[in-house]
């Protein structure tokens, strides 16, 4: 039998168990047109829904100049202004403002 250093061999063994470990762990593609938020396995995020995205921006969040459009004539105003929160919430699940007003989220 050739001679192997166990230098070598503990080499190889470890190129072998990545080599599986990659195959095993892989994650699966998501289904075409599925939000990443609704992958399975998928960590929950504030981007989630307007439950978790209002445990954190409790009035919501809304574009600078931002007006919220409601028809009960008492629309909220104390949501935070800042178009970098808007846009990172838009960019992560654009339901969060399904009226379209820039504000995502607006409650009382
Ligand atoms: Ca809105």
């Amino acid at each position: 039998m050739q001679h192997v250093s166990p230098r070598l061999r503990a080499a190889v063994v470890s190129a072998a168990l990545i080599a599986t470990g990659a195959l095993v762990v892989a994650p699966a593609a998501p289904s075409a047109g599925a939000p990443a938020s609704a992958s399975a396995g998928a960590r929950p995020t504030i981007w989630d829904n307007c439950t978790r995205f209002n445990n954190r921006y409790e009035h919501g969040v809304g574009r600078r100049h931002a007006h919220d459009q409601t028809t009960s004539g008492d629309p909220v105003r104390n949501f935070l202004r800042s178009n970098k929160k808007f846009r990172r919430a838009m960019n992560h699940n654009r339901d969060l403002d399904r009226d379209n007003d820039n504000v995502a989220c607006e409650q009382h």
